[in-house]
């Protein structure tokens, strides 16, 4: 009698430990999001519903991204690597990265870089997000080039090329032009009407971003808000574009007060781009001031992307100038904005759960 107890017990003892090892076995890596969904399965195409963005169900979303440096730099494109991105996504509980490809610096899009390797590198870097189910923008990074006019020609001929590529895809943001500079919002409209067209003949639904005046201020400086007060007509899924840099007076002054405005109006805001220094990229960086955004823009389910992954020697560089790791970075190699970022964002997702 005894002896059978014994021996039912090891036999239950065995299966528990069979069970436990198969569960270890299907388990594809231990990190937390192996097991759930990813973000693109959970929340699937997204959408624009007044001044928010809401995912296939029609809940308000909020899209929390890393944006590259430039993808043509030698500090930007090593981090466009699949394992880069899948850190991103589990360690940092981001759900979506930007892919900056600039047009004028540094052998960019329109000033002597090679076209096709560009756009490889973008179509590589669509592929890693849609694998991992990330949420991906593919950034016109327009800088010193100021008027996106000048280089319109290139960009209806790019963003027809990836619209017809993409055209089926849930996970795509195109971005048409990342700062405007030195030329009024009358001007980006007309270039905005080019190249909207030219990507809705081909993917009718993808959310498009646009560029505002002013390094993308929503408006000339201090308290002019002509986006708002003069959006774009005629087509859905339009958002538009907020900069801002926390250790920068003037952002932290004028900023939220446009962005309450052009909310107030209706207008879908997107933070394609934010960091934790001045403007320039460097000097200091103020958490302060980035954790009073952040906390502003999860309140309003406003959209949020970090600059840059990068371990240039700049303050908002996200990873330590003296790390060489493109992916499964430890804490020692991010920077002081890196560790605060991926701190925030982590916390973020814990307080979403299932939502986020
Ligand atoms: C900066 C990079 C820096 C690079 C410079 C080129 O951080 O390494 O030398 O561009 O001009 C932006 C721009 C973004 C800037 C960033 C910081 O969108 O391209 O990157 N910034 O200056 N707008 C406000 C700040």
């Amino acid at each position: 009698m005894r002896s059978r107890r014994v021996w039912q017990r090891i036999v239950v003892m065995l299966m528990v430990f069979a069970m436990v090892f198969a569960v270890a076995a299907v388990r594809p890596e231990c990190d937390a999001l192996a097991a759930t969904k990813t973000p693109v399965a959970t929340h699937g195409r997204l959408s624009v519903k007044g001044a928010n963005l809401v995912d296939a169900k029609g809940r308000k979303f909020q899209l929390r991204g890393v944006s590259t440096h430039g993808i043509n730099w030698d500090v930007g494109h090593p981090y466009v690597n699949k394992a880069a991105f899948k850190t991103l996504r589990d360690d940092w509980g981001a759900n979506a990265v930007r892919l900056a490809m600039y047009t004028s610096e540094y052998n960019g899009y329109c000033s002597g870089g090679n076209k096709a390797a560009l756009r490889n590198q973008i179509y590589k870097g669509v592929k890693y997000a849609t694998d991992l189910g990330m949420y991906v923008i593919i950034d016109w990074h327009i800088l010193n080039d100021g008027n996106p006019m000048t280089q319109v020609a290139e960009a209806r001929k790019f963003f027809a090329t990836m619209a017809k590529k993409y055209k089926n895809q849930k996970n795509i943001i195109y971005e048409i032009c990342n700062e405007p500079n030195g030329c009024n919002w009358t001007t980006i409209k007309k270039y905005a009407a080019q190249v909207i067209k030219v990507i809705r003949k081909y993917d009718k639904k993808a959310i498009i971003a646009v560029g505002t005046p002013t390094w993308s201020q929503l408006g000339s400086d201090g308290t002019h808000n002509e986006v708002a007060d003069n959006p774009i007509k005629g087509y859905k899924n339009i958002m538009y574009s907020l900069h801002f840099y926390a250790n920068e007076w003037s952002h932290n002054q004028y900023l939220p007060a446009k962005l309450a405005y052009a909310r107030k109006k209706g207008i879908a805001v997107i933070v394609t781009e934010f960091g934790m220094s001045a403007a320039s990229g460097g000097g200091g960086i103020n958490g302060k001031s980035t954790g009073a955004w952040l906390i502003r823009l999860n309140k309003a389910n406003v959209s949020y992307f970090c600059w840059s992954l990068s371990n240039k020697n700049e303050s908002c560089s996200l990873l330590s100038s003296g790390t060489t790791k493109t992916s499964k970075w430890k804490s020692s190699d991010l920077s002081r904005a890196g560790r605060y970022i991926r701190a925030k964002y982590r916390e973020r997702r814990k307080a979403l759960g299932s939502k986020a």
